[in-house]
């Protein structure tokens, strides 16, 4: 047996001793499995367009394998990517379920909705593979916030069986230009997290050089003054030399839960993915990198010292007979039921009434249980604003809620720039509520990472349209629960303060609810007062979907958005309308800041008006709004979003066709413009509309 290599900077000594022989049998016949997977799909089932995207892991396989047979602790949180399938393999993923997600049967983790290579797994019996994304990038933060999560509930929980868990990150030497990777590895640095970067360095991102990534091309090189961070390199087709990294790797990170930085270079050995021909690669590179074959070498390095050469071929021929029996059963699995597609977008409950619980993710998983919720207000006190409203509401599930923790950029000491977190941290530790780097992306998917993990993370975006850092995970996390089939799912609530204050500006005012309402996936409340507030915030957390709780920044001190705090099990049920005042002779329809601006123009138009705030955006209230209009006839949507595509449009295309033959004018929409927020007092108020434009506007459609 070949001597471990020499060791790399930088680690601490006992890492010196590690144990890293792997059981060479086992490890061999998942690598000829794998191979065998992709070398049926490859040259038969591709071009009988069987499987539609294929994605060879030629070359990264055998380090992926040893890495796999690592991860033994049942709380070891893995994120991967598409060319992953080998250490799923490794990981137990049955090999008929590895064949049914390119065919894109049922039973397998998406169920034909995803990409095959698209992997995630449950964490039942063993490690938890979060579900993976399609983005590069994407997969790195979720797993800072599954190490986070794996500290907080050692230490904040008591819970000892996390003492040796570790979280997994696998990317490819293109993933290290991400926002995701830099953000990822600020995070677990500066909180010294226990995670692994895993960097499987082709050379290439589809065609492009790693040069074109990195600097020189090598990211472990570049990153090895970076303080708080382990590094170790090495050849991922030498098998003594990778076992040797890969096991030393684990156990630093294990051992003293810090974060390492493993790169492992490895050949692509078919192109990025079926369709390509890698014309872009010389032919001495493809030689040069058929020759670094890792089963080649493993050959080498196992016959005749560890197997002989018949038992190699006895295990090389078992996996492939599995494999071609694996397809055959993946191949007789029905194709996915089409009168399905439309379902788990959101939690379901069954037939009994209970909810459809997804495998994991969330609290309802692991079963907890909420106090006691009431959607009758108890009104207490004098009236406050809407945010001592959510602060309040913030703390109370914050006290009978241990899995809960609230973060952001400066929510700590200093209690958020708007204030909604003031003497949280004090309160409740820096552990439970915490700043955060300032990386929305690293702030949503961390939560996302975390939530999976079982927390209920709730997440402040300083301002509305700094979500847009975050862009990419807010979306994966609103598709997962359809993506994976109701086998995760993301509970995350997200506030966000938004909207015009004093005066406007693009940056802090913008408003644009509606692409949450478009996104999959997520319910959108935008409360117009401080009861509301609480309502739906508690509603939210205590939810089973992830929500975007959006604070209007002139409603969180406003005087008409003040109302006694309506006790700490008051909750509004998402979906159902308030009407704000009754009348006869027109429909307002609206939703934040806009409510108050509606009241005053209704009072002083002369029509009777009926205003009704949605409260919520995603789900609405169609019946509420149908039954207000057919009954008045007219009907008038008021916004402060813009006019296209703004959430107006919506309902009057609801109106347009559900309410046709009750309409007595057509539907008349007041909105701002097609420009972001303006900064002066005068130009906001030529743009935002105002009471006066309402009334205006009111007077005409009741004249029509
Ligand atoms: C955010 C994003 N941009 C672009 C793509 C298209 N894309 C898919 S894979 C890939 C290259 C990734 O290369 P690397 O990270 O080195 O992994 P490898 O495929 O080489 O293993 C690109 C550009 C994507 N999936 N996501
Ligand atoms: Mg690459």
């Amino acid at each position: 047996m070949a001597a471990p290599a020499t060791s790399i900077s930088r680690l601490p000594n006992h890492a010196q001793q590690v144990q890293h022989q792997p059981d060479w049998k086992r490890v061999a016949y998942l690598l000829h499995a794998s191979r065998a997977l992709d070398d049926i799909e490859e040259s038969k089932l591709l071009p009988e367009r069987k499987v539609l995207y294929q994605f060879s892991a030629r070359g990264h396989d055998f380090a992926q394998i040893l890495l796999g047979l690592q991860l033994t602790d049942p709380h070891d949180g893995v994120t991967v990517y598409y060319r992953s399938r080998p250490i799923m393999l490794a990981l137990g993923t049955a090999l008929e379920d590895a064949a049914a997600g390119p065919l894109a049967r049922t039973g397998s983790f998406s169920g034909g909705r995803d990409i095959g290579v698209v992997f995630n797994m449950p964490g039942k019996d063993g490690p938890t593979v979060l579900p993976a994304c399609g983005g590069v990038g994407a997969q790195y933060t979720p797993a800072a916030g599954w190490a986070q999560a794996i500290q907080y509930r050692r230490e904040e929980l008591g819970d000892p069986s996390y003492s040796r868990s570790i979280a997994v990150v696998l990317g490819g030497d293109a993933s290290v230009a991400t926002n995701g990777f830099w953000s990822a590895l600020t995070v677990a640095t500066t909180l010294q997290l226990p995670m692994l970067f895993y960097v499987e360095d082709n050379g290439f991102g589809i065609s492009v050089s790693s040069k074109l990534q990195t600097p020189g091309g090598n990211i472990a090189a570049n990153l090895r003054s970076f303080s708080g961070l382990t590094i170790i390199e090495g050849d991922g087709t030498d098998p003594a030399e990778a076992a040797e990294r890969i096991a030393r790797a684990v156990s630093v990170v294990r051992d003293s839960r810090v974060p390492v930085l493993l790169r492992l270079t490895v050949p692509r050995l078919s192109g990025h993915s079926g369709q390509d021909t890698q014309a872009y690669k010389s032919p001495e590179v493809v030689a040069l990198e058929r020759a670094r074959d890792p089963l080649g070498k493993l050959h080498g390095y196992l016959v005749p010292n560890v197997l002989s050469e018949s038992e190699w071929n006895r295990v090389a021929a078992s996996a492939r007979g599995d494999v071609e029996a694996a397809i055959a059963g993946a191949l007789a699995r029905p194709l996915p039921d089409p009168q399905g597609v439309t379902r788990y977008v959101f939690s379901e409950v069954g037939a009994d009434g209970s909810p459809e619980m997804q495998e994991q993710g969330g609290l309802g998983p692991e079963g907890h249980v909420f106090p006691r919720s009431s959607t009758t207000p108890h009104p207490e006190g004098t009236r406050i604003n809407m945010l001592t409203a959510i602060r309040r509401t913030l703390d109370a599930e914050l006290a009978s809620n241990p899995r809960m923790v609230v973060f952001g950029e400066d929510v700590g000491p200093k209690g958020g720039v708007h204030g909604a977190t003031l003497g949280l941290q004090e309160k409740y530790g820096i552990e439970r509520v915490f700043d955060t780097s300032l990386s929305e992306e690293g702030i949503i998917g961390r939560a996302v990472g975390m939530s999976i993990a079982g927390l209920l993370p709730v997440a402040e975006i300083q301002f509305r349209k700094y979500a847009d850092p975050a862009a990419e995970q807010l979306n994966d996390c609103g598709t997962m629960r359809w993506r994976t089939r109701n086998r995760f799912a993301a509970p995350i609530v997200v506030r966000m303060p938004g909207g015009f204050f004093k005066c406007g500006d693009p940056w802090h005012s913008q408003t644009n609810e509606v692409a949450w309402v478009h996104g999959i996936g997520w319910h959108v409340a935008v409360p117009s007062n401080a009861e509301d507030a609480v309502g739906l915030l508690r509603s939210s957390l205590r939810g089973n979907d992830p929500v975007i709780f959006f604070e209007h920044r002139a409603m969180l001190d406003g005087a008409w958005a003040r109302r006694p705090y309506p006790g700490d099990d008051y909750v509004i049920p998402f979906g159902k309308a308030r009407t704000v005042r009754a009348g006869s002779e027109l429909t307002i329809v609206t939703w934040g800041a806009m409510v108050e601006r509606c009241e005053q123009a209704a009072a002083a138009s002369g029509v009777d008006v009926e205003i009704l705030d949605l409260r919520t955006l995603s789900p609405w209230d169609k019946t509420a709004v149908l039954t207000s209009v057919e009954k008045t006839r007219r009907c008038l949507i008021v916004h402060e979003d813009n006019v296209t595509a703004g959430f107006g449009a919506e309902i009057a295309a609801v109106l347009a066709k559900e309410a046709f033959f009750n309409l007595d004018a057509p539907i008349e929409r007041l909105t701002m413009p097609d420009i972001p927020s303006p900064h002066s007092p005068v130009l906001l108020d030529a743009a935002v509309p105002t009471p006066e434009r309402i009334m205006r506007t009111i007077q005409q459609l009741a004249s029509v």
